[in-house]
């Protein structure tokens, strides 16, 4: 039987298991990275762990979300970082380099390897045909100290794609109609495969822009073939050496089915508060925009600003409409600089900002109270872009370019066709701002730089058998980590200070969270399908648990998150029967038995209503050793012995 690009990839990485659906399989990791708003912690666990050097092949530390510097807390992390990578052999990509998935894509991404990164948009390098998966940044940490990845085996999804996308039609309308088709759970525990005569008509940025996006359907990942196209790019890059063929068998057997026929792609919008609400802009059309910001991981690459220069070329944008832009990398500025292309933002009246987040993580750049703004970014979710009140709008780079000109969302086929945009044949390729691995001797001597922002890691205890308080939230489906622990300009400079950052645990839901848990010593969360939507955070975790959370029971969890539960001591628990969310209310008293956590089953009682019922749980016998030992880092450590 033929195997998917997927299987392929992934058995030749396993260490445990097998290729079946749902079994627990560990995998070898040949490459990691991290951005610094998770890495700061993912280091600190590295430290923790004492291993000498990271053994991966290849790691990366890329400073990108923390960059807005408001007082000393960013530039000490970044100092941190800088010093870390130093010491223990990892690349440095200095702060102004650019966004971290774009960057690697660019730089470091190669066929057929496996790439962990602490950060939920890893996926991009699978533009390149590479396995790269999101994770928490202690996962992350594991994986430089030698650790194998664990995970479920994931079903893969053929995305079978057909035609080819016509003028202002592009790659983020693909990925919308992706989650169009499948919503923002519609592959959990998947994989996203693309196949099909479709794929040679999409470059590789494009690809990256379709697996980026493709973190917001829950995908453990999402892969393209290794094709001229790619070789191309890698040769582009400097990087043709590094380039494989990778395709699936002919006779490959997929789980499911989705067929696009990219030729009959319209523009589309992804409307607030989730990127599964998805419209075409046509039905939107006229809707008044009060900013608009081009960038991110998704759309900010040499293809999408050019394409974003060209349609802005010799216009102004509307008197009552900013306009923001954050390129993914120097190289994009570069070669826009060179060109002559940036010109046309400048004249336009484009912000430019840094080559970074920025508004996308809520890093400045917020917008006016109850504004409209569209964005190229990957998300939308409540308050993400520092304004409550504010709508967001996830489109193309060519709808954001044009509605910005016209201050109302507008579908970009009203400028007819669309101009050939050059592609060079060779990018600037100019790496003197990622700072490589000196040698272990010279490494041995390096200090690390603390701030005073950088509070130690937290310890916690084993798990009790019983669980007992009480019922502190209750919440519905799809909360996401940005509901969790929220990101933005004020929260985020506390990522090294968990004690400072637990302060502001859903934040965006119940204020009063915080003070409530650590009033009651702690206590349980109750939710509804897919908990933990978005981020790789494990301040999502770390922080609550902080609070004192014990166990988490919901319908369905979100798969990184769930990960990052169990990393830090938190049981994760789900209904075996989902009407008995309905027997539970935040207040209530319960008690939940872990001794029968190796069957599978638990019984939570509901001591205020004077009912039980049973829990379920995916956990493996080593998640159920790890989350008894009370979490991730003592269970590593016990291993090595200390
Ligand atoms: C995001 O897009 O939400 C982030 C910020 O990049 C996160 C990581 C983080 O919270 O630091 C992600 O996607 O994992
Ligand atoms: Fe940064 Fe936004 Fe991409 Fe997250 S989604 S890595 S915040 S650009």
């Amino acid at each position: 039987m033929g195997k998917t690009l997927t299987e392929k990839v992934i058995e030749k990485h396993l260490i445990k298991g097998t290729l079946e659906r749902g079994s627990d399989i560990a995998i070898k990791i040949d490459q990691t990275l991290t951005q610094d708003a998770t890495g700061t912690m993912a280091y600190l666990q590295f430290e923790a762990i004492g291993i000498d050097r990271v053994q991966t092949e290849l790691s990366v530390s890329y400073v990108d979300h923390n960059t807005l510097q408001t007082d000393f807390k960013n530039p000490d992390d970044h100092r941190y970082l800088q010093s870390i990578a130093a010491r223990y052999g990892i690349y440095f990509s200095r702060p102004g380099n650019g966004i971290c998935h774009q960057l690697h894509l660019e730089r470091f991404a190669q066929p057929g390897k496996t790439l962990l990164g602490s950060d939920s948009h890893t996926p991009t390098a699978g533009g390149v045909g590479m396995i790269s998966i999101g994770a928490g940044g202690l996962d992350v940490a594991a994986a430089m100290a030698g650790e194998v990845f664990r995970l479920k085996m994931p079903k893969v999804i053929k995305v079978y794609l057909t035609g080819q996308l016509t003028d202002y039609v592009s790659a983020k309308d693909v990925i919308l109609e992706v989650l169009r088709r499948i919503g923002v759970k519609g592959a959990v525990n998947k994989v996203l495969e693309y196949t099909g005569p479709g794929v040679k008509t999409l470059s590789v940025p494009e690809r990256g822009t379709i697996t980026n996006m493709g973190t917001e359907t829950g995908a453990t990942t999402s892969i393209f073939p290794s094709d001229d196209i790619t070789r191309d790019f890698l040769e582009a890059q400097n990087r043709a050496v590094q380039w494989i063929e990778l395709k699936p068998d002919e006779d490959a057997v997929y789980d499911e089915t989705l067929e696009i026929n990219l030729s009959e792609l319209e523009p589309l919008v992804a409307t607030p508060h989730s990127p599964g609400n998805i419209k075409t802009v046509k039905e939107l059309e006229g809707l008044k925009v009060d900013q608009v910001c081009i960038g991110s991981c998704t759309n900010s690459t040499l293809r999408d600003l050019k394409i974003v220069g060209s349609i802005l070329k010799d216009h102004t944008i509307a008197q009552n409409t900013v306009l923001t832009v954050s390129p993914g990398s120097r190289q994009v500025v570069d070669h826009m600089i060179h060109s002559g292309e940036m010109a046309h933002l400048v004249e336009a009246g484009a912000r430019i900002l840094e080559n970074a987040c920025g508004p996308c993580i809520g890093m400045g750049l917020a917008p006016k109270s109850d504004a409209i703004s569209l964005r190229t970014f990957n998300r939308n979710f409540l308050g993400r872009s520092g304004t409550k009140s504010a709508q967001a709008y996830l489109v193309s780079p060519e709808t954001a370019a044009i509605s910005a000109i016209k201050g109302q969302l507008t579908d970009p086929r009203s400028l007819g066709k669309m101009p050939k945009i050059e592609m060079p044949k060779k990018f600037r390729v100019n790496d003197n701002m990622i700072i490589p691995p000196i040698s272990e001797d010279e490494a041995k001597s390096i200090e690390i730089v603390r701030g005073p922002n950088i509070k130690p890691l937290p310890e916690f205890n084993p798990l009790p058998e019983k669980l007992k308080g009480e019922v502190l939230l209750k919440v519905e489906d799809d909360i996401t980590t940005d509901h969790i622990m929220p990101a933005g300009a004020k929260i985020l400079p506390l990522r090294s200070n968990i004690p400072e950052i637990s302060k502001f645990v859903f934040n965006v839901i119940d204020e009063s969270f915080p003070d409530r848990s650590l009033e009651k010593e702690g206590g349980f969360i109750v939710g509804g399908e897919n908990y933990g939507q978005g981020s790789s955070r494990e301040h999502a975790a770390i922080a609550p648990k902080y609070l004192g959370l014990k166990a988490v029971v919901v319908k369905t969890f979100a798969r990184i998150h769930l990960a990052n539960l169990v990393n830090f001591g938190i049981v994760p628990l789900t209904f075996s029967n989902k009407d008995d969310y309905a027997k539970i209310e935040q207040g209530d008293q319960i008690e939940i038995d872990l001794t029968t956590l190796g069957s599978g089953k638990v019984t939570l009682k509901n001591l205020s209503k004077n009912t039980d019922f049973t829990l379920t749980h995916s956990l493996s016998p080593v998640e159920i050793e790890v989350l008894k030992t009370g979490g991730k880092l003592p269970h590593i450590k016990q291993k090595h012995g200390q």
